[in-house]
């Protein structure tokens, strides 16, 4: 295989987690007598550009097309999205003459925040189901992939844009160069590229592992980042560090001849990287090694639990749970069901674990004594809401970035 952004064919693999089913195929009732499909889940690092890939990539249409993943359903996410739409529409001055659009829109979370500061919006969203939810809450969106097609149809209903976001998808995409390339297509001269991607340094910062799926092609660095922009003739002007995710950058992009000034953020950051060695394979090594110490660890606490003769829940299906649970072996042998709140999870199992995916009255009917928050990056939001379970001596277990029982 090859370097999706400088071709380089000596990619050197640092960790594998083995085969694992795909992160958001969870099964319904009747898929559970067959065999499901699983694939190879490692990565690699790419000398010369500096990226961090999955070795395997598995077709987008087998993983978007119809998606199970409703971004609203968390209320930190609602949010952190509104947030995002009011400081790009006050800092760039957007208006009812401006156009923004979503790629990767999903239930038009984003969108909805840039309607409120009455400037123009589209979304582009693959997945059939969740795009109609999108309309559904009055957020036009174009059902398909983002590419050529789209943002010429984009153009032709609403003109060029002022500014592209793509949050939580960058990392989705194969080919990222037709993917840069459509973007500058689709803005106005002045106009900007915002993306929010899972970041690396906070990944191996904090052993979020978990992470890696199949969804994620792409684990970058603003150093990889900042490399791919170049071969398109475009700048990143500035780069902000927020929280979603355990950790993700925000990086804003323009076209080289924008007018957009440069901040001090950028060569901060990238200094940053340099110090802590991402452009080196030993940093990724390390993080290799380390990933064997974290499962080591929760097992045992686990383990500890059920020795004792007690039950543990899960709370929160994500994605990012699949690789958690099948990496470290948790399947219904330690977990009795998981709650989530998303009503097209609920009735459905697990991915590769099979664990039965539950609404949150469950934790009334079958009360456990410690609940497993894999939604670790929502912890402080799913604690303030199952308060009253911690006051009748319910335990919450907390994964990740560090172990904690509370
Ligand atoms: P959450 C998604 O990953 C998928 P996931 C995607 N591929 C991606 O790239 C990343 O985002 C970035 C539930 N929950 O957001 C909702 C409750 O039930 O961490 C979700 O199922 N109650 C686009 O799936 C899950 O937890 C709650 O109170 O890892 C959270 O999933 C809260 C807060 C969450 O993303």
């Amino acid at each position: 295989m090859e370097c999706r952004i400088c071709r380089n064919n000596d990619l050197k693999e640092f960790l594998s987690l083995g085969k694992t089913p795909l992160a958001n195929s969870f099964l319904p009732k009747e898929s559970l007598s067959l065999k499901e499909e699983s694939f190879p889940l490692a990565v690699c690092f790419c000398q010369d550009c500096k990226l961090v890939q999955l070795t395997y990539v598995v077709p987008a249409e087998a993983m978007f097309k119809n998606y199970v993943y409703v971004s609203s359903t968390s209320g930190t996410f609602r949010a952190h999205f509104a947030r995002m739409a009011e400081d790009i529409s006050k800092d760039f001055n957007l208006d009812e003459k401006s156009l923004a659009v979503d790629v990767g829109s999903n239930d038009g979370i984003l969108l909805k925040g840039f309607k409120r500061f009455n400037v123009r919006t589209i979304g582009v969203e693959p997945a059939a189901n969740v795009a109609k939810i999108a309309e559904e809450n009055g957020v036009e969106t174009i059902n398909g992939f983002f590419g050529k097609d789209a943002a010429k149809e984009i153009v032709a209903r609403k003109g060029h844009a002022d500014v592209v976001t793509a949050a939580n998808v960058f990392a989705h995409v194969n080919d990222i160069d037709d993917f840069a390339e459509n973007v500058k297509f689709l803005l106005k001269k002045d106009g900007i590229l915002v993306i929010e991607v899972q970041y690396l340094v906070d990944t191996i910062e904090k052993m979020t592992f978990d992470n890696i799926y199949h969804e994620h092609l792409s684990y970058f660095t603003l150093t990889s980042l900042a490399n791919f922009f170049k071969r398109h003739e475009m700048e990143i002007f500035d780069a902000q560090r927020v929280d979603s995710h355990g950790g993700s950058l925000r990086v804003f992009a323009k076209k080289n001849n924008g007018s957009h000034k440069a901040g001090k953020n950028v060569g901060m950051i990238l200094k940053h990287e340099q110090e802590i060695g991402v452009e080196d394979l030993k940093l990724y090594r390390e993080f290799a090694g380390n990933v064997y110490s974290v499962r080591e660890n929760l097992k045992s606490c686990l383990e500890g639990i059920k020795n004792k003769g007690m039950s543990i829940a899960g709370y929160g299906a994500p994605a990012k749970s699949t690789t958690l649970l099948n990496f470290c072996g948790i399947g219904r042998n330690f977990l009795d069901y998981i709650v989530d709140e998303n009503p097209l999870k609920i009735g459905l199992y697990t991915p590769g674990t099979r664990i039965p995916v539950v609404g949150p009255d469950a934790l009334d009917k079958k009360k456990p004594d410690y609940v497993l928050i894999l939604a670790w990056n929502f912890a402080e939001e799913i604690l303030a809401k199952t308060k009253k379970y911690s006051g009748k001596g319910v335990k919450f277990i907390i994964p990740l970035p560090e172990l904690r029982t509370i």
